[in-house]
């Protein structure tokens, strides 16, 4: 553990406190405007949450993925977008520097990322190219000290506020496949990157997409993560590893409160003459998700404990991502059922947080891409034995 006990309860209970006090509250006000209220994102910013896996040395707390998970399970119960101003820099916009970065420059941006003075932004996704993270094809040619850029990332996570992106192009053209790609750390600014317009999304208000289109950007040789070409993709790959875990435990997060939710709307609600809550049929919802969800607590710190133990967790981290932002699913679906006609309405949380819990299922990897994860690794293992 990177924290003592005493010190982890304590970061617990207060990211508990703020959830409960200032981001659940403020949901409403986050769904009509689109937008998180800069109060909250000054409040973030001091309880520490854009640093909470930036390593110690730069000004993060360093939490080991077991600590991360924890506090996820927290933060994960406010409505997603307010956990996806920070995670990109807990996680996907950071990691690739905090793992494969040379020593420059995690110096140079990590403490940036760790006090969310800079905003990072994770850029795989192309126009034709989602799960098939391989055929990247935005493309940087070296050109003497430099390479230059060209390409569109399509429904890039908190680029409209990104000051710097992890972009992976291709190096080699030749190179068809995954070991032709490269990461690189591109600032905002560089001539020749520009922003598309932020998409209209079907949840998730207040968490902003938008392309990141790169026409001749010209970036230095040292922008190169890790200083060695052809590593991108498995940079990009590892990154995935540990953030497909931190979504896993957002989607345990967020059954969680969806549960309380549900339970809160049934044992005061009447019908027949008696609250929702002692009626049969609703209480094999109620059973179902908490079995659910305490299932998916349990994949997610197993997975998070393996990985703190040095263990490859690819397909654990697979199976937990798969198994929890199904689940999550389900148990928003049954609490709009729950919720009747006001589970339609907006006043009610139910149809937002449905509405949100909507793209667990595909960011990150889809659904069906976690199974290939998982089948890929069980059928080569089975053909090793013959
Ligand atoms: N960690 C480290 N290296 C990894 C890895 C991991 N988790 N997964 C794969 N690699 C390595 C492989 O070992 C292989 O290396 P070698 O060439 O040295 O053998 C290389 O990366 C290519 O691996 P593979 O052949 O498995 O790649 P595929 O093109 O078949 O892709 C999937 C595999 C489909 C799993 C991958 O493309 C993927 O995860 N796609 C989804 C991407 C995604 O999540 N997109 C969402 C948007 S990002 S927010």
């Amino acid at each position: 553990m990177a924290l003592d006990k005493d010190t982890l309860d304590q970061l617990i209970s207060t990211i508990r406190r703020f959830v409960d006090e200032r981001l659940i509250p403020a949901e409403p006000e986050v769904s009509e405007t689109d937008a998180i209220p800069e109060r909250i994102v000054a409040e973030m910013r001091e309880l520490g949450l854009f640093g909470l896996t930036a390593p110690e040395d730069f000004g993060g707390l360093g939490l080991t993925m077991e600590e991360e998970v924890l506090a996820v399970f927290e933060l994960g119960r406010a409505a997603p977008a307010f956990r996806s101003m920070f995670a990109t820099n807990v996680g996907i916009g950071m990691q690739g520097i905090a793992i494969d970065g040379t020593p420059e420059q995690k110096a140079k941006y990590l403490p940036g990322l760790a006090s969310g003075e800079i905003i990072g932004s994770f850029a795989l996704t192309e126009p034709d190219v989602g799960s098939d993270a391989g055929s990247v094809k935005t493309t940087a040619r070296r050109d003497g000290d430099h390479y230059i850029l060209n390409g569109t990332k399509r429904f890039i996570t908190n680029a409209p506020h990104a000051g710097l992106f992890t972009v992976m192009a291709r190096t080699d053209p030749a190179q068809k496949g995954a070991s032709g790609v490269s990461a690189f750390a591109v600032e905002r600014g560089t001539p020749g990157l520009s922003l598309g317009k932020p998409e209209k999304k079907m949840g998730q208000q207040g968490a902003h997409v938008c392309d990141v289109i790169f026409d001749n950007c010209r970036v230095p040789a040292s922008a190169l993560i890790g200083g060695v070409e052809g590593q991108g993709f498995k940079t990009a790959m590892k990154v995935l590893d540990k953030g497909r875990l931190h979504i896993a435990a957002a989607c345990v997060g967020l059954s969680e409160r969806i549960i309380d939710d549900m339970l809160a709307y049934a044992v005061q609600r009447t019908q027949f003459g008696k609250p929702l809550a002692e009626f049969q049929l609703l209480q094999a919802m109620f059973a179902d998700s908490k079995a659910e969800a305490y299932a998916a607590r349990c994949m997610v710190l197993d997975a998070a404990r393996k990985r703190d133990a040095g263990e490859n967790v690819s397909v654990e981290a697979s199976c937990a991502k798969m198994f929890a932002s199904e689940a999550v699913g389900r148990i928003a679906d049954r609490n709009v059922q729950i919720h009747g006609g006001n589970g339609y309405i907006r006043e009610y949380r139910a149809e937002q947080l449905f509405r949100d819990a909507r793209l667990f299922r595909i960011y990150e990897g889809t659904t069906q891409i976690q199974q290939i994860v998982i089948a890929k690794a069980l059928v080569a293992e089975a053909k090793s034995k013959l």
